[in-house]
C-alpha cells in the first residue's frame, strides 16, 4: 500500500468514527472465533483500537468449544438441545470454571497487552444477569435441560461504572437466579440482554460462519441486511446452531439496539472492517 492509500483507508473511518464518538458497541466473542492465536491477538488490537477511536466497546464471551473439551476431561459428555447445552449440576461447575476462571481471564489478558483497560466479571457479579430456569420445548414436547438460565433482568450498574472509568467490561454469561442457582446463559442471549439493557449502539456477533446464508446448505450466499420482520418469519427455518446467534440480533433491535451484525471471526480484523468500513461486512439485522 502507499501512503496515499493507507490515508484513504484511514479517511474512510471519518463518517463512522464521528457516528459513533462514545457509543457503546457490545461484542459477542464466540468460543469457535478465539481457537487460533494470531486471530485472539487481532481481535483484541482492534477492541483497544475502538477503545482510543472514541467508542465504549463491552465484551461478552462464549465459550462452547473450551467447555466442550473440559467436560471431555471430566469423562462428562455434552450435549445440545436446540444449541442449548444440557447443563447438569455437576457440568455446570465445569462451566462456570471454564468460562469465569479462564476463558473470561484469557480474554483479559489479551486486551491488557495494551494497557489497563479490561476487567472481567461473571453475569453473577453485582446482580448483572439474573435468571430464571428455562423451560425448552421440542416439538412440542417439554425438554429438560437443566441448569440452563434465561435471563429475566438486567442491571448494568456495574458495566456502566467501568465504561464511565475508561475500562473494557468482559463478561461471562453465567447469571444468578432469584432461587439461589447458578445458571449457564448461552452468551448470544446474554451479549443481546446486556446491548439492550445498556441501550447499545450496535451488537457485533463474532462467529465462525461468514454470516447468515439465504439458503443454506443449498448455498452459501450470505444475506447482508435483513429486517426484524423478516428474520423472525426465517427463524423456524434456520440450523439449530445459527438460531441463538439470530434470536440474539432479532431480540437486540426488537429491544431498541439500531443495528445488529452477523460476522466471520475467523477473518482477521473483522471487527474494525464492520465498524469503519462502507461496505461492512457480514449480515446485518435492523429493525
Ligand atoms: C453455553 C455458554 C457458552 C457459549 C455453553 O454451555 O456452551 C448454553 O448453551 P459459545 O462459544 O458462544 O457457543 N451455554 C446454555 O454460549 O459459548
Amino acid at each position: 500500500m502507499t501512503p496515499l492509500q493507507k490515508s484513504e483507508a484511514l479517511i474512510e473511518a471519518l463518517p463512522w468514527l464521528a457516528r459513533f464518538q462514545g457509543a457503546v458497541v457490545v461484542i459477542k466473542y464466540g468460543g469457535n472465533a478465539m481457537t487460533e492465536e494470531h486471530l485472539r491477538e487481532k481481535f483484541a488490537d482492534d477492541v483497544v483500537f475502538l477503545r482510543y477511536a472514541g467508542l465504549r466497546p463491552v465484551i461478552v464471551h462464549g465459550g462452547g468449544p473450551q467447555i466442550n473439551a473440559a467436560l471431555d476431561l471430566h469423562g462428562i459428555a455434552s450435549h445440545f438441545t436446540a444449541g442449548l447445552r444440557v447443563t447438569t449440576p455437576e457440568a455446570m461447575q465445569v462451566v462456570r470454571m471454564v468460562l469465569v476462571g479462564q476463558v473470561n481471564r484469557d480474554v483479559v489478558g489479551l486486551v491488557n497487552r495494551h494497557g489497563p483497560f479490561a476487567v472481567g466479571l461473571s453475569g453473577e457479579d453485582a446482580h448483572l444477569f439474573t435468571a430464571a430456569r428455562k423451560h425448552a420445548v421440542v416439538d412440542g414436547i417439554p425438554v429438560d435441560i437443566g441448569q440452563v438460565g434465561e435471563i429475566v433482568e438486567v442491571n448494568p450498574g456495574a458495566v456502566r461504572a467501568l465504561l464511565a472509568d475508561g475500562r473494557v467490561p468482559v463478561v461471562s454469561s453465567i447469571a444468578r437466579g432469584h432461587d439461589g442457582q447458578i445458571y449457564n446463559v448461552n452468551a448470544d442471549t446474554a451479549a443481546a440482554a446486556l446491548a439492550t439493557a445498556l441501550g447499545a449502539a450496535k451488537l457485533v456477533v463474532l462467529t465462525d460462519v461468514e454470516g447468515l446464508y439465504a439458503d443454506w446448505p443449498a448455498s452459501d450466499k450470505v444475506i447482508r441486511r435483513i429486517t426484524a420482520g423478516e428474520l423472525a418469519r426465517m427463524l423456524p427455518t434456520l440450523s439449530s446452531g445459527m438460531v441463538p446467534k439470530m434470536e440474539a440480533c432479532l431480540h437486540a433491535v426488537q429491544g431498541g439496539v439500531p443495528q445488529a451484525h452477523v460476522v466471520d471471526g475467523r477473518q482477521p480484523h473483522v471487527l474494525l472492517s464492520e465498524i469503519f468500513t462502507d461496505e461492512g461486512i457480514g449480515t446485518m439485522v435492523l429493525p
